[in-house]
């Protein structure tokens, strides 16, 4: 077993928490490239030299620290949410950080570690692993604008020590990324482990319908072209033409909405909203994509709105490699013996990306109440430990 010390992993977790806590509780507010992202990430960086790994931050912001030769690669993301939590992706990169600094004690099995930058999406859709996979390439990257406009390619160049190159995957065997459930199931279950099978498939595109701005209490209702009734209608339409394509797995999220001008006195001239879907089959994902289509055409043409599609991001569904898979399992039946189960993921993660250049796996651990992408989130450090004992067991397992 590798000499992991939870308690030095506890302590560099709650240390990544300080950059950008908010809120209530555990929250976080470090967005990527934000000044809290920046300060983690050369934290990060300093921590892994400390562990005698080399660090090389690419192009995007990705923090990567080597271990010479052939490595297990681990992490996940070290940026959040808007409104975060203190373990979305933070818990991955530090379990690796732990894993790692074990081995090199243990003089066990090579790991290498890696915080992917923008996982959340401030951008595109795990952007950074997107670019390093090649799911996204760096020009289109550069191109794209966070909700208040700014541009991929300025944010990206406030951060210092980035290297012109990309780190070359072939050096890794394979990726394992420990992550919290964000979903209730482990919790609800009373189980400590969840071994992913596999992870869903998403789609995410920006809407843009424009009617007439208009005086409030002088336009009649009859002829109105009111942008927000345009959407409440779409939202409405989709839900219904929906029912017989999902299933109770499939979901589907408007989370961002920008009403011009946004006047309680005006009527509603302009709307951009962000649709979300999400669904482990790529087919039906595609199916749902034409009934958004034909829907918001639908009711620009009946109500008289001018329609614009924004470019559409998405990420297909990726089964996670049966060996990673099976040490996984092995290690959590070991370890908490009828306390595990194999699951999907409804989250979308940095492993999808990776799975296009090598093996990938990943594990759970369970989410108080289910809650995440909230300040609210959290997970009994009691789990957080046996998490890190299940993963380090893998990874023994796999030398
Ligand atoms: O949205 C997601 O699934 C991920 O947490 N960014
Ligand atoms: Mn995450
Ligand atoms: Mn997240």
């Amino acid at each position: 077993m590798l000499p992991i010390q939870p308690d030095r992993f506890l302590a560099d977790l709650h240390a990544l928490r300080k950059f950008g806590a908010a809120g209530v509780g555990k929250g976080v507010v470090r967005p990527a490239f934000s000044e809290p992202d920046i300060a983690a990430r050369a934290w990060l960086a300093e921590r892994m030299r400390e562990a005698g790994l080399s660090v090389q931050i690419d192009p995007v912001g990705s923090v990567f620290g080597l271990s010479e030769g052939q490595s297990l690669l681990m992490g996940s993301h070290s940026d959040s949410q808007p409104e975060g939590g203190w373990l979305d992706g933070a818990l991955g990169v530090i379990a690796a950080l732990e894993v790692a600094r074990a081995s090199v004690e243990a003089g066990g099995p090579p790991v290498s570690v890696v915080s992917f930058q923008d996982e959340e999406g401030r951008f595109g859709v795990t952007t950074g692993s997107a670019i390093w996979s090649g799911n996204l390439t760096l020009d289109k990257a550069d191109g794209l604008t966070d909700r208040d406009g700014v541009r991929f390619a300025d944010a990206r160049a406030l951060m210092p020590d980035r290297s012109d190159s990309f780190v070359d995957p072939s050096q890794f065997t394979g990726f394992l990324e420990m992550h919290i459930e964000q979903g209730p199931v482990l919790d609800r279950e009373g189980d400590a482990i969840g071994v992913v099978d596999a992870i869903v498939g998403i789609r995410d595109m920006k809407i843009t319908l424009e009617g007439e701005q208009n005086h409030a209490g002088t336009t009649p209702m009859q002829g109105r072209r009111d942008a927000f009734q345009a959407l409440s209608r779409f939202n409405m339409l989709i839900a219904e033409r929906f029912a017989n394509v999902v299933t109770p797995r499939t979901v589907w999220t408007i989370g961002h909405v920008t009403l011009h001008p946004n006047a309680s006195s005006i009527v509603p001239g302009r709307v951009t909203f962000s649709m979300q879907w999400r669904d482990g089959d790529s087919d039906r994902l595609g199916r749902m994509e034409q009934i958004i289509r034909d829907t918001a055409e639908d009711v620009a043409q009946s109500g008289g709105f001018n329609l614009t599609f924004g470019p559409m991001l998405g990420l297909e569904p990726v089964d996670m490699d049966a060996r990673l898979r099976d040490a996984l399992e092995q290690a959590a039946e070991a370890d908490v013996p009828g306390r595990w189960r194999t699951m999907p993921s409804g989250a979308l993660h940095d492993a999808t990306n990776v799975s296009e250049m090598m093996p990938v796996g990943m594990l759970f651990v369970p989410s108080i109440g289910g809650i995440s992408h909230a300040f609210g989130e959290d997970t009994a450090e009691a789990d957080l430990v046996t998490g890190l004992r299940v993963l380090a067991e893998a990874v023994d397992a796999l030398n």
